[in-house]
């Protein structure tokens, strides 16, 4: 391993051990970054690295809300403005009792690199709260949003940072959090967010967007590799609104996603979720507040295994849709065993490092990272500040086409990244190299801070 890219991974393990979500990603890009860096001594020169792991600025903020009770709660709010030298911060609010600095720092670095790949001009960014959504009223999100954005709004904008939705904060807290902030600075600015409501800004498409970009992206290999996707079958994890959309792609081209999964294990359902009617209960499910997949189970009479993840099940190519860490070694070796061809990662970070690396020495398994998988949702966000700023709405066709044409490239872009620096046919280090391409290069050509 190159010894400034070492040094700066043992730096930061030694800086953060309180941060092991952060260390990962960390050593997961860098270490993919060897041949650019040797080809570019003056990266060494100016630091460029140790600039690079450090956000640009990164704070929290208090949040206080009343519950329907009249108690009143106090979670800790934050944003990790990660590196804006090719854009606006941009990235999503996640809500979920699990939030830290490693968690939004992971995700704010992840971010940038996505970005980037998508060859849109967006910066990395990322935010959220440890508020738990579980259970929680209608009133109750509506008071915690608006408290949230009572804090945020002044370090946010168009030209600023543009935060957006991630797990725990769908289209509905959006609509929240646009509302306080449009009260609050009396604009109407609705390029500040996106992920909103058609009727005020929201891209169509938008909700989709990451799910038929995933799968978009997915054709590229398959085709690659002399196969369709017609007749395979997909293992996804969660059922939110990634595996909603994997879920409606799939089944109009003709595949199947046969497995869901939730905090509460799995269901198995071998004929698909591909009726209108099974799709559209992924959206009641989660709109229930009550985080469990069983119900899909008991809905559908199909088996529910308690406590389990789906990586087990037999199927052509695994999706881990739900989560960071939720593929380790065990299930990688359930993966290998069962000989699944294609593992295309989609949450942010689903895989260990040590299964990551695992599944990439299989001869007989193509492995494709979530930065440039799930991309198509951050992609189709810019879309939407592009139609924001530019005041007008673009088609559905529109939206989709250029969704896929994106998608498109940045698979391209990823295997020709990895072709030049000699590495091969590698998904993972060319879509690391390929993001870190431009963001080098803009923080290159800027000067040094
Ligand atoms: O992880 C992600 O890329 C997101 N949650 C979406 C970010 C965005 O700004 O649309």
């Amino acid at each position: 391993m190159n010894a400034y890219i070492n040094s700066v991974i043992e730096r930061v393990k030694k800086k953060y051990p309180e941060q092991p979500e952060f260390c990962q990603t960390v050593e997961e890009v860098l270490s993919s970054l060897e041949p650019v860096v040797e080809r570019h001594p003056e990266y060494e020169k100016v630091d460029l690295l140790n600039r690079m792991v450090e956000p640009e600025r990164m704070f929290t903020f208090r949040v206080v809300w009343q519950d329907d009770n009249g108690n009143w709660h106090t979670n800790t709010g934050y944003r990790c403005q990660f590196n804006g030298a090719i854009g606006p911060y941009k990235g999503g609010l996640r809500f979920q009792p699990n939030v830290n600095p490693s968690i939004m720092k992971f995700l704010g670095f992840e971010q940038t690199f996505k970005n980037s790949l998508t060859g849109l001009p967006i910066g990395g960014g990322k935010g959220g709260s440890d508020f738990d959504p579980t259970g929680k009223s209608d009133d109750e999100i509506l008071r915690f949003c608006q408290s949230f954005m009572q804090a945020l709004y002044r370090y946010i904008g168009p030209d600023v940072d543009v935060p957006a939705g991630d797990m725990g904060c769908g289209g509905r807290e959006i609509g929240y959090l646009f509302g306080e902030y449009r009260r609050l600075k009396g604009v109407f600015e609705n390029g500040v967010l996106t992920g909103k409501g058609f009727s005020y800004g929201g891209s169509l498409i938008r909700p989709e967007a990451t799910g038929y970009g995933s799968v978009y992206y997915l054709e590229n290999v398959l085709r690659d590799d002399g196969q369709d996707i017609k007749g395979k079958t997909i293992a996804c994890a969660g059922f939110g609104n990634v595996t909603w959309g994997i879920c409606k792609k799939a089944t109009e081209l003709g595949a199947k996603v046969v497995t869901l999964s939730g905090p509460d294990g799995y269901v198995y359902d071998p004929d698909g979720v591909n009726t209108p009617e099974k799709i559209a209960y992924l959206v009641t499910m989660r709109n229930s507040g009550r985080n469990k997949v069983q119900d899909y189970a008991d809905k559908f009479g199909v088996e529910f295994f308690p406590g389990e993840k789906p990586w087990g099940v037999k199927v052509d190519i695994c999706m881990p849709s739900a989560m960071q860490n939720d593929v380790h070694m065990e299930d990688a070796k359930k993966i290998a065993a069962n000989h699944v061809r294609y593992y295309i990662e989609v949450a942010n970070m689903p895989t260990t490092n040590e299964a990551l690396r695992f599944l990439m020495d299989q001869d007989d398994i193509i492995v494709a990272p979530s930065k440039a998988v799930n991309a198509g949702g951050v992609a189709t966000s810019a879309l939407e500040m592009s139609q924001n700023s530019e005041r007008l709405v673009w088609t559905e066709e529109e939206v989709d086409a250029q969704l896929r044409n994106i998608m498109n490239t940045i698979y391209k872009n990823s295997v020709d990244a990895a072709k030049r620096n000699g590495l091969g046919y590698n998904l993972v280090a060319g879509a690391n190299i390929a993001g870190f391409e431009r963001v080098a290069d803009a923080m290159m050509q800027q000067g040094v801070f």
